[in-house]
C-alpha cells in the first residue's frame, strides 16, 4: 500500500505524530460501555452518580463506529468485570465499592455488580459489538493489565489507538497510559468518552495535552470522522 501522510486535527499536535494513518495500523477501542457504567440500576447509578454524564458518549460513539466500520478500521471493545467466584477481585476493590453502597459481586437491580455474565456487566445494546470485533474482558481499570489486548494488537500490526468510552479519568486514562508506555500512538476523542464528574473529565483531557502530549493527543468525533482516510 502506498503510504500517504494524513493527520487528524487534534491538540496539542495533529495526530498521529508521523501522519501514518490507515485502516491496517489503527484500532478504535471502545472501553466499558456496559450497563454497569451507564445504565439504570447499574454500578455507577447505584453509587449515586449521574448516568446522564456517562450516557452522553453513546450517540457520538454510534456515529464513530459507523464511520470506522465502513472504512474497514479495527474495532475492539472492553468490559470490566470479575469471575463469578470473585477470585480475581482484590479485597480492597470490593471493600471500597461497599463503602459507597455498590459492592462489587453483591446483588443489585442489574444482577451481581460487575460480575461476568450478569445483565449489568454486558455492553449496552446501542453499542453492541459486531461479530468478529474482539471483546477484551478485564479485571482492572487498564485494558492491557491481565488481558491479551497487546498480543491481539501486535499480531495485527496495529500502532495507532483511538480511545473512547467510560470513564475518561479511570479506565480510559489508565488504558491510554498503558498503551502510551508500550509505544502505541494514542488519540482520545473527548466527546466519545465521559466521567462521573465533569471536572474530572476536563482534568483528564488536560493531562493528556501537557508536555507536548505526554500521553498522546485529543480530538473530537466530528473532526475525526471528517478527516479519517
Ligand atoms: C471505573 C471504568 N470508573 N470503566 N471503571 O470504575 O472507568
Amino acid at each position: 500500500m502506498e503510504l500517504v501522510s494524513t493527520t487528524i486535527p487534534a491538540g496539542p499536535y495533529n495526530w498521529p505524530f508521523d501522519g501514518v494513518l490507515y485502516p491496517d495500523n489503527t484500532a478504535l477501542i471502545v472501553i466499558d460501555m456496559q450497563t454497569d457504567f451507564c445504565g439504570k440500576g447499574g454500578y455507577v447509578d447505584s453509587m449515586g452518580y449521574d448516568i446522564a454524564l456517562t450516557r452522553a458518549p453513546i450517540e457520538p460513539l454510534q456515529r464513530l463506529l459507523e464511520a470506522m466500520r465502513a472504512k474497514g478500521y479495527y474495532i475492539f471493545h472492553t468490559r470490566e468485570g470479575h469471575r463469578p467466584d470473585l477470585t480475581d477481585l482484590p479485597d480492597n476493590k470490593r471493600w471500597r465499592s461497599r463503602q459507597i453502597g455498590a459492592g462489587i459481586g453483591d446483588p443489585g437491580p442489574c444482577g451481581r455488580v460487575l460480575v461476568r455474565g450478569e445483565p449489568g456487566w454486558d455492553i449496552i445494546p446501542e453499542l453492541r459489538p459486531l461479530p468478529g470485533e474482539p471483546i477484551i474482558d478485564k479485571p482492572g481499570k487498564g485494558s492491557f493489565y491481565a488481558t491479551d489486548l497487546e498480543l491481539l494488537l501486535r499480531a495485527r500490526g496495529i500502532r495507532n489507538l483511538v480511545l473512547t468510552g467510560i470513564t475518561t479519568d479511570v479506565c480510559v486514562h489508565t488504558t491510554m497510559r498503558e498503551g502510551n508506555d508500550r509505544g502505541f500512538e494514542c488519540l482520545l476523542l473527548e466527546d466519545c468518552c465521559a466521567a462521573t464528574d465533569a471536572g474530572n473529565h476536563a482534568a483528564a483531557i488536560k493531562m493528556v495535552k501537557m508536555q507536548g502530549g505526554v500521553f498522546g493527543a485529543v480530538s473530537n468525533s466530528d473532526l475525526f470522522i471528517s478527516n479519517l482516510p
